[in-house]
């Protein structure tokens, strides 16, 4: 099947409620799509980069340049039959891995639509519903936070997953699990920590979380196995693996005990089943990350968190919490029990919404083969 047509826009998102982690504030949702026309079908992707480099180097722009540059024209005119194809293609460009991935995913979503079968099928999932936590955004107070997560709970979320940075840590944390003594709970500090706050960071021992989530620098696996030695709190990494090879390293000297799983960042779908299975070798669970996704990119994550070795509720959530109107639709649900179906309509299974996707649409491009 051949590409012959890619479409990128950059779209514009308000977020119901701002998110707040320990690298700043989220009002607006300001994302890449791409659409990947081959002869009978097309495929859709979601680019995670921010606006700014502050989750990682990578940003709207510069995943804009990377794929119009260099990754759009690398695929246009060839055939495609699998994943594998399209990573190969790409996988003489280093890094970009957000940029990378949004045109990878696109594209699987174009071949499980030609073979017609659901993406999750296509990856290996085993799965017909995932399991779904929530991530709360920095609260203004610690009374504030249980309040929010009361209300998550009363939703019907299974993990409550709290962001924390130096000056709203143990005391948020230590609120939340007193109103809730058995609800698993975790803490994600986003790098904000270094090894010098490895005491403020084991006074988080006696509040019983699932895991810490990257307390240190995203360069730094050797640290967390430093610091995995001095607290009683699983790691778990996030920022910090980038490819299915960090996995087995970080795991093998001790610097996590879970991952973290996410396309975006791992530069595909591609490496992130690679980086299950490398997990799943070693007994490690893994989890699936989420970046405030369209429905498009929540699509996605569904289908990778159908994987078997996903056994933690993840950061995946329903669809009603980001924005008044997606663009793509049906919006995932949560069941009674606190899971979201996977769809076992081909590809994807959320159609985009072309009126809403033209409405939100800041910027356009067209790339032919
Ligand atoms: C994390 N996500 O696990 C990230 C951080 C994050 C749900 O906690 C726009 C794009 C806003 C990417 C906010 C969650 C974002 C973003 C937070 C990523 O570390
Ligand atoms: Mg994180």
């Amino acid at each position: 099947m051949r590409v012959e047509r890619v479409e990128l826009r950059t779209i514009e998102l308000p977020l119901l409620r701002p998110f707040e982690t320990s690298f700043g504030v989220e009002r607006v949702k300001r994302c890449i799509i791409v659409r990947a026309d081959c002869e009978w079908v097309s495929g859709w992707g979601e680019c995670v980069a921010m606006d700014g480099p502050w989750y990682s180097e990578e940003t709207v722009g510069t995943a804009w340049l990377m794929l119009t540059e260099f990754m759009v024209p690398e695929v246009l005119g060839r055939d495609l039959s699998c994943g594998e194809d399209v990573h190969r293609l790409l996988r003489r460009v280093r890094g970009n891995h957000m940029a990378k991935a949004a045109l990878e995913s696109a594209c699987m979503d174009a071949i499980a639509r030609s073979r017609e079968v659901p993406l999750a099928r296509l990856l290996g999932g085993t799965r017909t519903e995932i399991e779904c936590g929530v991530s709360i955004g920095i609260q203004p107070t610690p009374e504030a936070l249980v309040e929010t997560v009361a209300r998550e709970l009363e939703a019907g979320y299974r993990r409550i997953k709290v962001k924390i940075k130096p000056g709203a840590d143990v005391e948020y944390v230590r609120a939340v699990r007193r109103r809730f003594p058995d609800v698993p709970l975790m803490a994600d500090a986003n790098s904000a920590y270094s090894l010098e706050d490895a005491e403020r960071l084991a006074a988080l021992d006696e509040l019983d979380l699932a895991m810490i989530e990257q307390p240190l620098a995203p360069d730094d696996i050797l640290d967390h196995s430093v610091l995995a030695r001095r607290i009683r709190t699983p790691v778990c990494l996030d920022e910090s693996i980038r490819s299915p090879e960090d996995a087995r390293k970080a795991l093998d000297i001790g610097a996590c005990e879970i991952v973290n799983v996410k396309s975006g960042r791992l530069g595909g779908l591609v490496p992130s089943v690679r980086t299950h299975e490398v997990c799943r070798e070693r007994g490690a669970p893994v989890w699936c990350g989420g970046m405030l996704e369209t429905n498009v990119g929540r699509a996605h994550n569904v289908a990778l968190a159908s994987l078997p070795g996903f056994t933690l509720p993840g950061d995946v959530s329903a669809s009603d919490r980001y924005f008044e109107q997606d663009i793509a639709l049906p919006n995932f649900e949560l069941t009674d029990h606190g899971t979201i179906g996977v769809r076992e309509s081909p590809g994807i299974g959320v159609e985009v919404d072309e009126q809403r996707l033209e409405e939100v649409t800041r910027l356009r491009e067209e790339l032919r083969a």
